[in-house]
């Protein structure tokens, strides 16, 4: 064997296995909702070397990376056999994606990724890119992998080779090894992006939150978090679509927003956690909210907190998609204890913890939006008048 490739292997191995076993630590500084943490957990250079690296010295004498990752961002969640997983996003060079499995003993570090990607099944109409798998453990038995298929738009005009058209892609497992490819969503909308499937049956029926839009990037006359119906999933008919959670003018969800995993049940009503999107002359601002719906009308939110619960901070700003929050999966432990998992401009996966009870607290509690400055003068000021008997 040459002696570069030696010293480059032991190298890289050596990095690779500090990076899998790095402890993470919790942020100082916290705002008493969640805390963040210091590394992130997931990133391209978790990915194995044997996936990169053709491992031959005879094939590949200067130990070049073959196929390299780009990023690794917007995971599904789910806890499993007492492991945190994570469904993640991983995008080669080729800046196609697939889905991958990492796992960790205790959700905050240490994930390191099963030995292959996930093989997905296809339908008649292949899958040009795939991404953003949410995983709901069904109570029926099975757990879906909803996540966005894309193709090429066969109405494009000739030389126009970006538009596509996106829809929900529908898998199933009872192993998380292998999977079975459903057909994709049947909705009336000309897009669908950010579908999410509820984790109980509702009259019999499946739920399913939506994200209908006219374009592939523009939400156009749609847009808002729907929610509808589906009598079998081995023909997933959207019925009876409506809107719970609309785009709003001058709020942080006032261009488009979507729901991130499937929503938490609580005591007080499902837990949800959303992107909103707003356009700034530095391009689109991706920040995460929460809201709650009713525990039986799935369609009355109840609660709604004004402005955004996560924004992206520090060197989460930067990335391939600057000044990008995104999460589509979190886990709620036996114990209360939440991880929300999220990832930052399209780049790498971070986690924050929180409680069941820090959550309904401040999505109860905190005061909604009321669509004005002089209301928000008029909510800060309320808050300094209550505040007096604490203020010497
Ligand atoms: O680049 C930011 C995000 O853009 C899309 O989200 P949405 O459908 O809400 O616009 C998705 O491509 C998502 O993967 C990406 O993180």
């Amino acid at each position: 064997m040459n002696k570069l490739f030696t010293t480059r292997l032991n190298l890289l191995s050596n990095k690779h296995k500090q990076l899998i076993e790095r402890k993470n630590k919790i942020e100082e500084r916290s705002n008493g909702i969640f805390e963040r943490y210091q590394f992130p957990i997931l990133t391209a250079d978790h990915a194995p070397l044997n996936w990169r690296f053709d491992l031959s010295p005879e094939r590949n004498p200067f130990l070049m990376e073959r196929l390299g990752i780009n990023a690794v961002f917007n995971a599904g969640a789910i806890k499993w056999e007492d492991k945190y997983l994570l469904a993640a996003r991983v995008e080669g060079w080729d800046r196609k994606s697939f889905f991958a499995i990492a796992e960790s003993p205790n959700g905050i570090d240490q994930f390191r990724f099963w030995d292959r990607p996930i093989s997905l099944p296809q339908t008649e109409d292949p899958d040009v890119n795939v991404y953003d798998m949410r995983l709901t453990a069904h109570e029926d038995g099975w757990v879906y992998g909803i996540f966005c298929t894309e193709r090429k738009d066969p109405n494009a005009p000739d030389g126009d080779t970006s538009s596509a058209v996106a829809n929900a892609g529908i898998v199933r497992s009872r192993d998380l090894k292998t999977w079975k490819r459903l057909p994709d969503l049947i909705s009336t909308s000309g897009q669908q992006r950010n579908v999410v499937l509820h984790p109980e049956f509702v009259d019999g029926k499946y739920a399913i939150y939506t994200r209908p839009q006219d374009g592939f990037i523009n939400v156009g006359s749609g847009g808002g978090i729907g929610l509808g119906f589906i009598d079998r999933m081995e023909h997933p008919k959207v019925e009876n679509e409506c809107i719970i959670q609309n785009k709003q003018y001058h709020t942080v969800y006032e261009l488009k927003n979507g729901l991130g995993p499937a929503p938490i049940k609580t005591k007080h009503g499902w837990l949800h956690l959303a992107h909103g999107v707003r356009n700034t002359a530095a391009g689109l601002r991706y920040v995460l909210y929460l809201f709650m719906t009713d525990l039986v009308e799935l369609d009355k939110v109840t609660h709604h907190p004004g402005g955004y619960f996560m924004a992206p901070q520090d060197d989460e700003r930067v990335g391939d998609v600057s000044n990008v929050l995104f999460s589509n999966g979190w886990i709620a432990d036996d114990d209360g204890k939440i991880y929300i998992y999220y990832a930052s401009s399209d780049t790498r996966m971070h986690v924050a913890t929180s409680s069941v009870d820090q959550l309904v607290d401040y999505v109860m509690n905190t005061p909604e939006d009321h669509f004005h400055s002089a209301q928000s003068v008029d909510t800060i000021n309320e808050l300094i008048t209550r505040n007096e008997a604490f203020v010497k």
